[in-house]
């Protein structure tokens, strides 16, 4: 069999045994399908049938979570952990609370996280889960129920060596602390069983601010490989969450100017600059609307999402020479992609994980717009929760600059590995291709040595 027909097999065989789950079919199509070069050089993996059992993850857990609102009803919600793939470590990856969660949703960022973590350099495996729970509106004692209820099952399934959680989307400190708490009384072990952690219980330095960091050091790294920095670029930046924040602050240390940030419900485009104590005093300790941000701040100009009737994106509209799409999944379409194209664009550097629709990435590499793929180039916040579950075992706590500047280190290192992958492949420049490759070539032999497990 063809390469090009035992790819499109698995792919086949992946859509009629899931169906309806339309976003783990973009990302394998998406991996699948650039493996080509590497799985036409080797044949071990046609051999061992490596692509057919990357698809299915080693278990998927799906399970009820009841919890008591604050007006004494019990509340329900579905809860998922797929625990994707362990042949290079133990299953690592985040939790998000959303209701679009699925399945599907589930699938696609596991599957994902895979090839991320592998190509960190560090020695994780691949997972996701979470749940439909809305946090939006809830009170602080029914986060801490509904995340108690959460914990009562999932604590049967993680554990510093087998499978260790951490945050994503509706996810951050405040759940964590009440997940690890629950998990410590159920099982009485005080160990890093989460990442995310409070500064005070087991946490890194610098972990919250590893996303957003990371993806404007791989960003750089990108400019940098075409005699071009970061510094005095303008930059569009979508969400207004634990990624976008610190994309913008990092932006802004490193001399560029941030000029939008985004939330569920509307645009905020800031000529002069996004403000970045206003936004988190708006977002990440109010919780609250961009429209406060434009309160504090009558001269920045707030675009509600009705405005945008399509996807709802204003974002991708303002002129930038940058863009960091940092809220959520296929937020960047084909018109967003022409529109920045047109106004001279020169880089999107994905902060989200699979932001960038797939005919938007083919338009933006067919323009020769310059692409920071999220496995690369938003690996840092999983990098650097790997480092946090060093300093865990090993019971030491490193300094900010220490964590950061191990960060960096691996940010460099992911960019020059899916930059001479993607040249040792054939797909030169194509950073999406080489990160996909490396990511895939590490898990696959890992695999193959182990066995029939
Ligand atoms: P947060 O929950 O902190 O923030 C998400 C932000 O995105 C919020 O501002 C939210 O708006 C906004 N948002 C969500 N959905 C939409 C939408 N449909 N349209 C517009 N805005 C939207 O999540 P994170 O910042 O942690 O995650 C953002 C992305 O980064 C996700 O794709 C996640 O998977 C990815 N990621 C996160 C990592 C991490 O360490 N946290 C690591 C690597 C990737 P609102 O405030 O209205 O809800
Ligand atoms: O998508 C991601 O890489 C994350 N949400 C972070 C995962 C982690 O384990 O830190």
């Amino acid at each position: 069999m063809s390469v090009v027909d035992y790819i499109e097999k698995v792919l086949a065989q992946t859509a009629a045994s899931s169906p309806g789950q339309i976003e783990f079919y973009q990302a394998t199509e998406e991996v699948l399908h650039s493996l080509r070069p590497i799985l036409e050089r080797d044949n071990r993996y046609d051999k061992y049938n490596i692509l057919d059992r990357l698809v299915v993850p080693e278990r998927t857990i799906i399970f009820k979570v009841n919890w008591v609102d604050d007006n004494g009803v019990i509340q329900t919600n579905i809860g998922y952990r797929v625990q994707f793939n362990s042949a290079i470590g133990p299953y690592k990856g985040g939790l998000r609370f959303h209701p679009s969660v699925n399945l599907g949703i589930v699938k696609f960022l596991g599957f994902e996280q895979i090839f991320k973590n592998s190509l960190t350099g560090l020695s994780i495996g691949g997972g996701k889960g979470g749940s439909n729970f809305n946090p939006k509106g809830k009170s602080e004692n029914e986060i801490m129920s509904f995340c108690q209820a959460f914990m009562d099952e999932l604590y049967r399934h993680i554990g510093e060596t087998r499978d260790v959680p951490a945050g994503d989307i509706g996810v951050g400190g405040r759940e964590l602390g009440f997940m690890f708490g629950r998990y410590k009384k159920i099982t009485g072990k005080f160990e890093g069983v989460l990442t995310g952690k409070g500064l005070n219980w087991g946490g890194s330095l610098a972990r919250t601010e590893a996303t957003g960091y990371g993806s404007v050091y791989f960003a750089e790294n990108i400019l940098n490989k075409y005699d071009d920095t970061i510094k005095g670029k303008t930059c569009t930046v979508s969400g207004s969450g634990n990624v976008a924040i610190y994309t913008i602050q990092k932006l802004y240390e490193m001399d560029a100017i941030p000029v939008t940030c985004s939330d569920s419900k509307g645009t905020i485009y800031h000529k002069k600059g996004i403000e970045l104590e206003a936004l988190k005093a708006v977002k990440e300790i109010g919780r609250k609307s961009l429209t406060e941000y434009k309160k504090l701040c009558p001269d920045a100009e707030y675009i509600p999402v009705s405005k945008y009737p399509e996807n709802g994106h204003a974002t991708w509209s303002i002129p930038c020479e940058c863009a960091f799409p940092s809220a959520t999944q296929n937020e960047l379409s084909l018109a967003d992609a022409k529109t920045l194209v047109k106004n001279g664009c020169k880089l999107v550097n994905e902060g989200a994980n699979m932001p960038t629709t797939p005919d938007a990435v083919a338009y933006l590499k067919a323009k020769g717009v310059l692409f920071g793929p999220a496995k690369a180039a938003n690996a840092g916040g999983v990098a650097t929760s790997q480092l946090e579950m060093s300093q865990n075992a090993s019971m030491s706590k490193w300094t900010f600059a220490e964590v950061d500047a191990k960060l960096h280190k691996i940010m460099k290192s992911i960019f020059n590995t899916s930059y001479n992958t993607a040249e040792e492949y054939g797909c030169n420049g194509d950073l999406l291709a080489g990160a996909n490759i490396a990511g895939f070539k590490k898990v696959a032999d890992s695999m193959i040595d182990e066995g029939s497990v």
